[in-house]
């Protein structure tokens, strides 16, 4: 595995990052698994992965765990869904409250579903995870600005090839109204071609921090709409795991309708992909309760995180989250 130039990487320098070794996981087609044909062919799908009472319960437990910061936040009074009564949030609900690591958040990880969904796409379940947050996004919030689109990608444009596959476990009913996943269908298969076309475009590296990140502007998605590249509302049951190409441009919405949202984030890859430096990078973070972006390997970037604690007692790890987290070796 190549190394890559961390601190160069994050600023956007223009150096071509090589491709790893999946990075033509999605170049032949026809797949027979209905995850990587539709990865391959739209840049995303839906698969269901844990039972609906189950998801249901988790998204319990997300009110549990904003409650438990008492703010004022009752999860039964709309009066209180504000602000005022939550835990510091963008995006109308996306939290970095140290919320990685609470016991809901691993369980979701560690559901066999999900895990199963990841391994179909990489041929392995010997897999490493992200440790990245959760949103809610309650609806008929009255104190939020109008909502802005932030049309990105979560990879760099100096990569070649896939690189991995995001994952949304969406716990409540979530239709075209509830807010949600906005993706650029196609966009993902097609986006090495934009930056050969435009390479001048590399540098403009408007990410909020990671190297794999980068923002699109209104003209630059033209070029994609020309090639028949359209914006879908990604849609789920309770349960239901969304997976997209880190390729894929894509956007989260609030709800506009009567229906909160809420959902966690999981990202998994192959735990042969960690380099011995991201895997003590991933160690320390473990210990220390801090977070990751949606990466699960290779440049992992660390994110700042609030300060506080976690709200509800950490459970002993399970030989899976261990081995999920990057801390316990799969060949033992
Ligand atoms: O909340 C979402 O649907 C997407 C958020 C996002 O852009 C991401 O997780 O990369
Ligand atoms: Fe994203």
């Amino acid at each position: 595995m190549p190394s890559i130039d961390l601190a160069l990487a994050q600023h956007g320098d223009p150096v071509a990052l090589p491709p790893h070794k999946y990075a033509d996981l999605l170049d032949h087609t026809p797949y027979k698994s209905p995850i990587k044909q539709a990865l391959a062919t739209d840049g995303f799908v839906v698969v269901p992965a844990i039972p609906e009472h189950r998801a249901l319960a988790y998204a319990d437990r997300a009110y549990d765990w904003l409650e438990a910061f008492q703010l004022g936040f009752d999860r039964r009074d709309e009066a209180t869904w504000t602000n005022a009564h939550l835990p510091v949030h963008v995006k109308g609900g996306m939290f970095a409250s140290r919320v990685y690591h609470e016991d809901f958040l691993w369980a979701i990880r560690c559901e066999q579903g999900v895990v199963d969904g990841f391994a179909e796409l990489w041929g392995t379940d010997k897999l490493t995870t992200s440790f990245d947050g959760a949103a809610v996004m309650l609806c008929h919030r009255k104190d939020l600005p109008p909502a802005q689109k932030w049309e990105h990608m979560d990879q760099s444009p100096n990569r070649r090839g896939f690189f991995c596959a995001q994952g949304i476990v969406n716990l409540l009913p979530n239709g075209p109204d509830d807010g949600g996943l906005m993706v650029l269908k196609g966009s993902g298969a097609i986006m090495e071609k934009y930056f050969e076309q435009h390479p001048e475009q590399k540098a403009n590296h408007s990410s909020w921090g990671p190297a794999d990140w980068y923002g699109y502007t209104e003209e630059q998605q033209e070029w994609f709409y020309e090639r028949g590249c359209e914006w879908i509302k990604v849609c789920a049951n309770p349960g239901d795991l969304i997976l997209w190409d880190s390729r894929t441009l894509h956007y989260n919405r609030p709800p506009s309708g009567d229906r909160t949202r809420i959902c966690t984030y999981v990202c998994m890859a192959p735990d042969e992909l960690l380099n011995a430096k991201d895997r003590a990078v991933k160690q320390k973070l473990f210990a220390d309760k801090g977070a990751t972006t949606h990466n699960p390997f290779e440049n992992i970037f660390a994110r700042p995180t609030e300060d506080g604690e976690l709200k509800f007692p950490v459970v002993e790890p399970s030989a899976r989250m261990l081995q999920l987290a990057g801390v316990r070796p799969y060949d033992v």
